[in-house]
C-alpha cells in the first residue's frame, strides 16, 4: 500500500515500574483511553496500553513489527516521570518515532526533561484537542505548530517554546466513549474506571487537583451510564465500577439522579461501585449515603488526612475531625461495606504529638464502626503548583528530594520541623500497626458483626475488593475462612436463618480438618482427646456435610439413648460450634 494511504498510528502508554513493595494496580488509565477513542473518532489509528514498563516495551515492539507506528505518547505523573524519561529515549533511539508526553506531571517538566528524554513534544492539560492538532501537524503537515495551545517543544534554534496555554475545555460531553477495543494487551478486566466529572472545586494544599484544576465539568448522566453499560458489555468479567472523580458527591440533586440511573442499570447487569466522597458534604446529607449504598456503592473513600483540626485547616481541607467521625457513623448506619480513609504522615507541622492525636482519632473511628474502615497512609508529595510544593516552609515542611527518586512509597521525600525522614517513615509503620492492633482487638472481642465479616468475604470473592480486615484478620483464620467461603461459594447458612420446620433437612458441615496433627490457630480446637471431647467430638465427626441434621440427631439419640437430655445437649453444643464458625449448614 502507498504510504499516503496508511492511517497514522499512535500508541499511548501508561507505564509503571514495579519496585519493592508494589504490585501492578490494574486500573485502566482513562486519560490515554479517552485520547485513543477521541483520535479514532477523528480518523487516526490509536491504541492505549497500561502496564509495567517491560510489557509496554514488548507490546510496542510487536505492534511496530505489524503496522508502522508513527507516534508514541506517554502519560506522565509524579511517580512514573523517570520511567517515561527513559522509555521515551529508548523508543526514540530504537524506532525513531515522534514522541509526545502528556499527563499531569508535564506542567513541571521543561527543557532538561525534553533533552534527556529526547521527546519531541509535551502537552499540558486536557489532551484531546491539542493531540488532534499535533497529529494533524505531524502526519500531514497541517496547521501551525506555534498555534497549538498547551504545547511545549524545542524549536529549530534549540530554544524551549511554550505555546499559549489552552483553555480548560467544557465540551467534554461531546467526547466519544472510551472502548476496550482501542486497548492493547488483551487483559481480562475485573473493574471498569469511569469519570463522571472532571475537576475539583476544592483547593487542598497538598493535592494536584487543588492546585491546578480550574473548574468542575460535569458529564451528562446518560452518557456516563452508556459508558458503564458499554464497559460491562465489553468486559464480561467486570463486576466493579470505579468512579475516579475527585469528589463524586459534590452536587446533591445530580448524585441523587445518578443513583437512580445506576440502580436501573444494575437491574440489567449486576455490579457494585466505588467513589470518592467529601466529608463536609456527606456529613450534612446522611440520606445521600443511604441512597448511594442502596444504588450499589460497596466502597467509598473519604479524604481524612489527619485527626487534628488545625492540620485539616492548614491543608484547607474544608472539613473537621468531627465531620469525619460523623460520616463514619452515617456510613455504618447506611450499611456501607467498606470505607477507605487515607492519612498523611509527616504533613503540616507534624510532631510526635500530632501523630499521637491522629492515631487516637483512628482508634476512635474503628470503635465507632468496627469492621468497616480501611486505613492507609501516604506521605507528602511535592506535586507541581500545590500550595505545599510552592511554599513548604509555610507548612513547617522541608522537601529533601523534589524529584522523588529516593522513595517507593515507603519513605517520605520531606522532613518536618519536628521529625526526620526516618522518623516519619517509622511513624507511618507504627501508626498502621496501632490501627491494626485496634482492629484485632475489636475482632477478637466480637465487636465486628458477623454480617460485616461475611460481607468482606463476599466483596473479596465476588468483586475483588479485599479490605485490610479481610486480608489481615479474617482470611488468616483458617476456620473463619472456610466458614465464610462455604457461605459464599456453597450457599452455606447460619441456622438462625433457617425455618425450624425445615432445619432437619439441612446438612451441618464442619469447617476444619479432622486430622489431629493439623495444628490450628492457637485459639482453635484441634481434634485430639484433650481438646475436643464428648458430644462435641461426636458432632464434629457426624457433621460431614453429607448427613442431614435429622439423621445426625437420630444417631446421637440412638447412641445416647440411656442418657436423658443428650439430644438437647447436642443441639446446644452444635449451636456453640456454629458460633465458633466450626459448623455451617448447607442446603
Ligand atoms: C485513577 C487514578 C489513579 C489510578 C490509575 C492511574 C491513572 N492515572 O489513571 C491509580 C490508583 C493506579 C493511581 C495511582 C497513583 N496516582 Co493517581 N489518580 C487517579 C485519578 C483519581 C484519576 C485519573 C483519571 O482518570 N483522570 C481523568 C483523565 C481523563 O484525565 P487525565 O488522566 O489527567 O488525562 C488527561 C490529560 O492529563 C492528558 N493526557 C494524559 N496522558 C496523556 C498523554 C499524551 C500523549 C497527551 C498528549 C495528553 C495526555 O489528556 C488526558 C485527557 O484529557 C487522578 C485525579 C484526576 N482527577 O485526574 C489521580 C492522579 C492522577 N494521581 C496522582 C498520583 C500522585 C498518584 C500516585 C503517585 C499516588 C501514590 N502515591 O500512589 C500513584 C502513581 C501510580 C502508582 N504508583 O501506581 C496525582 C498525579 C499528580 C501528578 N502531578 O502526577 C493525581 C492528579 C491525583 C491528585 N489530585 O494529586 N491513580
Ligand atoms: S484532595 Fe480531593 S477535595 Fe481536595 S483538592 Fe484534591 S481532589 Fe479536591
Amino acid at each position: 500500500m502507498d504510504d499516503a494511504h496508511i492511517t497514522p498510528y499512535i500508541i499511548l502508554i501508561y507505564a509503571q515500574r514495579i519496585v519493592y513493595g508494589r504490585k501492578f494496580e490494574h486500573l485502566g488509565n482513562l486519560g490515554i483511553s479517552s485520547l485513543a477513542a477521541y483520535l479514532e473518532d477523528k480518523g487516526f489509528r490509536a491504541r492505549a496500553f497500561t502496564g509495567i514498563t517491560t510489557d509496554a516495551a514488548d507490546i510496542f515492539e510487536s505492534e511496530f513489527q505489524k503496522t508502522p507506528v508513527s507516534v508514541a505518547g506517554f502519560y506522565c505523573d509524579y511517580d512514573n516521570q523517570s520511567c517515561v524519561e527513559e522509555m521515551s529515549r529508548y523508543f526514540k533511539n530504537k524506532y525513531g518515532v515522534k514522541i509526545i508526553v502528556g499527563g499531569p506531571q508535564t506542567i513541571n517538566l521543561g527543557e532538561d526533561f525534553m533533552k534527556s528524554s529526547r521527546c519531541d513534544f509535551m502537552v499540558r492539560g486536557d489532551g484531546e484537542a491539542a493531540l488532534l492538532e499535533l497529529m494533524e501537524y505531524i502526519s500531514f503537515g497541517r496547521g501551525d505548530i506555534e498555534k497549538i495551545k498547551g504545547l511545549v517543544y524545542i524549536d529549530e534554534s534549540g530554544a524551549l517554546k511554550l505555546n499559549e496555554p489552552r483553555e480548560v475545555p467544557d465540551a467534554i460531553n461531546s467526547y466519544p466513549l472510551p472502548s476496550s477495543s482501542f486497548e492493547l494487551g488483551n487483559r481480562k478486566k475485573y473493574n471498569i474506571s469511569v469519570i463522571s466529572a472532571r475537576g475539583c472545586p476544592f483547593r487542598c494544599a497538598f493535592c494536584y487537583e487543588g492546585g491546578n484544576t480550574k473548574k468542575l465539568r460535569l458529564r451528562s448522566i446518560e452518557k456516563v451510564i452508556d459508558e458503564i453499560r458499554r464497559g460491562l458489555h465489553e468486559n464480561p468479567d467486570a463486576k466493579y465500577v470505579w468512579f475516579v472523580d475527585d469528589t463524586f458527591t459534590l452536587n446533591y440533586p445530580r448524585t441523587r439522579e445518578f443513583c437512580a440511573a445506576l440502580s436501573r442499570l444494575r437491574k440489567e447487569r449486576h455490579f457494585v461501585w466505588f467513589c470518592e466522597g467529601h466529608a463536609a458534604l456527606l456529613s450534612k446529607n446522611p440520606d445521600l449515603v443511604e441512597m448511594m449504598v442502596d444504588a450499589g456503592m460497596a466502597r467509598m473513600q473519604v479524604g481524612m488526612e489527619s485527626g487534628c483540626g488545625e492540620s485539616l485547616e492548614s491543608y484547607r481541607k474544608q472539613t473537621t475531625p468531627e465531620e469525619i467521625e460523623k460520616v463514619v457513623r452515617i456510613c455504618r448506619r447506611a450499611g456501607l461495606g467498606q470505607l477507605a480513609g487515607n492519612f498523611i504522615m509527616g504533613g503540616v507541622s507534624e510532631t510526635p504529638e500530632t501523630l499521637e492525636r491522629t492515631a487516637a482519632f483512628v482508634e476512635g473511628l474503628h470503635d465507632a464502626a468496627p469492621g468497616m474502615i480501611d486505613i492507609s497512609t501516604t506521605f507528602i508529595m511535592p506535586l507541581p503548583n500545590t500550595a505545599i510544593s510552592k511554599c513548604p516552609r509555610d507548612f513547617g515542611i522541608t522537601i529533601l528530594d523534589p524529584g522523588s527518586l529516593t522513595t517507593t512509597e515507603d519513605f517520605p521525600v520531606n522532613e518536618t520541623d519536628g521529625l526526620t525522614r526516618f522518623e516519619i517513615s517509622m511513624a507511618a509503620r507504627k501508626f498502621l500497626s496501632r490501627s491494626a492492633a485496634r482492629m484485632s482487638k475489636l475482632y477478637k472481642n466480637g465487636a465486628v458483626p458477623r454480617e460485616y465479616v461475611r460481607r468482606h468475604f463476599e466483596l473479596s470473592h465476588k468483586y475483588g475488593l479485599s479490605s485490610t480486615w479481610y486480608r489481615f484478620l479474617y482470611s488468616r483464620d483458617p476456620v473463619v475462612k472456610q466458614y465464610y467461603e462455604m457461605m459464599i461459594l456453597s450457599r452455606g447458612v447460619h441456622s438462625d436463618g433457617i425455618a425450624p420446620e425445615i432445619i432437619e433437612s439441612y446438612y451441618p458441615c464442619r469447617t476444619f480438618d479432622i486430622a489431629p496433627s493439623c495444628g490450628y490457630f492457637k485459639t482453635r480446637p484441634v481434634m485430639d482427646e484433650s481438646k475436643f471431647i464428648g458430644l462435641e467430638r461426636e458432632l464434629a465427626v457426624l457433621c460431614d456435610g453429607k448427613t442431614r441434621l435429622g439423621a445426625v440427631m437420630a444417631a446421637i439419640r440412638q447412641r445416647h439413648r440411656e442418657t436423658p437430655g443428650a439430644a438437647e445437649n447436642a443441639r446446644r453444643i452444635l449451636k456453640e460450634m456454629e458460633e465458633k464458625h466450626l459448623v455451617i449448614f448447607l442446603p
